[in-house]
């Protein structure tokens, strides 16, 4: 089985990918201006190959990341996706959810199978978030990242401060890592498939979102106090018609009341029958397969 861990600069996929092998394969830590993970890195453990990508939002180097994440996706008919985001303040950021667009999209232009067959960690989660995961906001965290995707399998890491300063640290246990596995379906692909992520495309569409995210919450913190009744009414229908072009740019479908259509895919290979020496933290599992 190929996995693949996609995300953006920093949001950790090297760390987690380390977590779940238990040592320190791929180079982790922090990088000033640009991502550490520059082209896709590979380790072979078990008859699984682990794949490290770099992330799409750095300036510097998108086209070069783009074209590694195609070829990470490329070449196999079953890849079990990781996609590795980060909140902030406890929203979504629209750099993940391009991403996730991006890399979805040039799945099912290659004749993929994407829908419900991937997977959302949501890594460096605050104290303050981990507590607010109600189910509820759980549900809407993984609508809004899943891309009109069906209901991917998401999870939640908690914050290790003491891992930033650390490089190579694991901030979660094996176990947990190998249940993330276990939970998310495999994305499926022609024989032959070519993937190719756009890297313009994610530019565009990702200045569109913030600025819609920005013109959503701009319209919010105005307040209408003062304003006359013509100027509440004309701001309130400027906010119902940004919602809906933010939810539409989101993707979102209405998924409340669908249940997942896959079962739980089959153990990877020999994951699970060794553990984990040196976590430093226990599983976080906070939600489970619908
Ligand atoms: N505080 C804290 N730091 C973390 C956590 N997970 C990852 N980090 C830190 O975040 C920084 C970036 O992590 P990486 O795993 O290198 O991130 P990446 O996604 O591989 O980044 P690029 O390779 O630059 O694209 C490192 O210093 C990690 O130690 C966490 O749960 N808590
Ligand atoms: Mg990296």
């Amino acid at each position: 089985m190929k996995v693949v861990f996609v995300g953006n600069p920093g949001s950790g996929k090297s760390t987690l990918l380390n977590s779940l092998l238990g040592a320190p394969h791929f180079a982790s830590g922090i990088s000033i201006g640009t991502g550490l993970t520059t082209h896709k890195q590979a380790h072979y453990e078990n008859g699984n190959q682990y794949i490290d990508t770099p992330g799409l939002d750095d300036v510097s180097t998108r086209e070069v990341a783009a074209s590694e994440i195609s070829s990470a996706l490329s070449g196999t008919e079953s890849l079990q996706l990781v996609f590795v985001c980060t909140l902030e303040a406890g929203a979504v950021k629209a750099a993940d959810v391009e991403t996730i667009k991006a890399v979805l999209s040039a799945l099912e232009r290659a004749g993929g199978h994407v829908r419900d067959r991937f997977c959302i960690l949501v890594n460096k989660c605050s104290p303050n978030e981990m507590e607010k995961l109600s189910a509820e906001a759980i549900e809407r965290l993984r609508r809004d990242f899943s891309c009109g995707q069906g209901i991917p399998y998401i999870d939640f890491v908690p914050l290790v401060p003491e891992a930033t300063e650390q490089s190579g640290a694991l901030v979660v246990s094996r176990e947990f890592m190998e249940s993330v596995l276990r939970k998310t379906a495999p994305t499926l692909l022609p024989v032959g498939a070519r993937v190719r992520v756009q890297a313009v495309k994610f530019l565009q569409a990702t200045n569109r979102l913030r600025g819609r995210l920005r013109q959503a919450r701009s319209l919010l913190s105005v307040g209408c106090a003062g304003a006359s009744a013509a100027k509440r009414k004309r701001r309130l229908l400027k906010l119902v018609v940004t919602a809906v072009a933010v939810v539409a740019a989101l993707g979102i479908v209405p998924l409340l009341f669908r249940q997942s259509e896959h079962g739980v895919p089959p153990r990877l290979h020999n994951l699970g029958s060794t553990s984990n020496p040196i976590h430093m933290q226990g599983s976080p599992s906070l939600s489970s397969m619908p």
